[in-house]
């Protein structure tokens, strides 16, 4: 098992939009450990295979308190989401150390397949809605801060700037 390098904001590869799981085969098994490893070891909540430069429909996941509760979703597909909105605190992996408050549904249903190709569904919210909107995102080359104001995206570009050259000396 690897830790997984993970991609920074403004990376123009978490941009790239990700291709769907053929094959269910050692090869996605390994994937899904490394990710899996990388997202425990970060810490996070969850982590889509773009962030670490894997372009293929895969999340791993674990919104439990004592982190033992391991989701794996390939080719998620979002089936509802709810009319009612909420606010929620986001953070993520490649924009460290910045939150702030994005808008979303406040519940979701999804339908996707385990790592050994089964199919299943989940309905929440909370954290699990948040984290798999946040994730399903990422599939597609979009990353949170998008969705805040242009004027808050550049202060956070030019914060990654300072401390990408700050990590290089
Ligand atoms: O670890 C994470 N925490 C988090 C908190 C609020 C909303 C979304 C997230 S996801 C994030 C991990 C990550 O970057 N996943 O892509
Ligand atoms: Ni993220």
């Amino acid at each position: 098992m690897a830790i997984l390098p993970i991609l920074c904001y403004p990376d123009p590869r978490l941009r790239v939009v990700a291709k769907p799981v053929v094959h269910f085969d050692d090869s996605l098994q390994a994937t899904v450990a490394d990710m899996a490893h990388t997202m425990y070891e970060a810490p996070g909540v969850g982590l889509a295979a773009t962030q670490v430069d894997i372009h293929l429909r895969i999340i791993v996941m674990d919104v439990s308190d004592a982190r033992n509760e391991l989701l794996v979703f390939i080719n998620p597909e979002l089936l509802w989401v709810s009319e009612e909105k909420k606010l929620w605190k986001e953070g993520c992996l490649s924009v460290p150390d910045f939150f702030d408050e994005v808008e979303r549904p406040d519940r979701v249903q999804v339908k996707a397949h385990d790592q050994f190709g089964r199919p299943f569904e989940v309905e929440g919210d909370g954290l699990l809605a948040v984290c798999l909107q946040h994730e399903m995102d990422h599939l597609l080359g979009k990353v949170f801060v998008e969705y805040l104001s242009p004027l808050k995206r550049l202060r956070i570009k030019g914060k990654m700037k300072k401390r990408e050259r700050s990590l290089q000396e």
